[in-house]
């Protein structure tokens, strides 16, 4: 019955058609035009990109080659019949192959380890405690059942004294410039994650983690919770702006600084205050 194994291989041709397609399409996701809302905009996101289109080709490769196998087989192989109804072609019957074994384990091991090798530098840049970059950190920022409690350091460049700034989902840095904050937890396990910088870290109760990431492009960009972490957890989204200059940024400190004073200040003086 050659029909169905016909039948069969439109349905292999149309997987593989969509996969050759996809990269084509409007919608696809990596790599992605500079108009698409989660268009790459950091140097660890390229390179994440690329390793994730590594994988990509080499599955790819793996998927069409089984595809095709599996349509050949299924073609010639076909259950023929003669006159009598007898098989046509005796089915053979072996116990296994070593040598196939072998190959077909040694390959995907080499592919792996190839893999393991290749991303290890990218994942050391973007984690490893060795790497962290030595600047003053930007903000201190606490994830809690539901939000990002951000702490940036006053005047003083120091953070946990009394002038500091507290803002809630609000992300600020400055282009071009590494950013380092340390990431808490003040409750469950939380996940820090921006998408258009392929930044992700989980913030962990009792632990003080350094994460560091910078951006190219000035704009504004997604934050994320990526760790089911409640009834609210679709709450903890923030902003993040991304400043031209470092100008651009202090007016923002300092303009976010007076708004908190001067709160501080109404509730200092009580209810004549109002
Ligand atoms: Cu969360």
């Amino acid at each position: 019955m050659r029909y169905w194994s016909i039948l069969f291989a439109l349905a292999a041709l149309f997987a593989v058609g969509a996969f050759l397609y996809a990269p084509f399409s409007p919608d696809w996701w990596l790599p992605n035009k500079p108009t698409d809302p989660h268009h790459v905009v950091s140097k660890f996101g390229r390179e994440i990109d690329s390793l994730y289109l590594i994988i990509l080709v080499i599955t790819g490769i793996a998927f069409i080659g089984t595809q095709i196998v599996l349509v050949i087989a299924a073609y010639r192989f076909v259950d023929q019949r003669d006159a009598e109804g007898r098989p046509v072609r005796q089915a053979d019957y072996f116990h296994g192959s070593q040598r196939l074994e072998v190959v077909w384990t040694i390959i995907p091991a080499a592919i792996l380890v190839f893999i393991a090798l290749y991303q290890m530098g990218t994942w050391a840049d973007i984690k490893f405690r060795s790497s962290q970059p030595k600047v003053p950190p930007l903000a201190e920022i606490t994830a809690r059942q539901f939000q990002w409690v951000m702490r940036y350091p006053g005047p003083d460049e120091r953070l946990n004294t009394r002038d500091d700034l507290i803002v809630v989902n609000d992300l600020h840095f400055v282009k071009n410039q590494t950013a380092l904050i340390y990431l808490k937890s003040s409750d469950v396990l939380h996940s820090f994650y921006l998408p258009q910088l392929r930044i992700k870290q989980d913030a962990v109760p009792g632990m003080t983690i350094p994460v560091w990431f910078d951006a190219d492009t000035a704009g504004d960009y997604d934050l994320a919770c990526a760790e089911l972490c409640g009834w609210g957890h679709y709450k903890m989204r923030g902003r993040v702006t991304v400043h031209e200059t470092g100008l651009e940024f202090q007016q923002w400190l300092d303009q976010k600084r007076d708004e908190q004073n001067r709160s501080q200040l109404t509730m200092a003086s009580g209810p004549e205050g109002r």
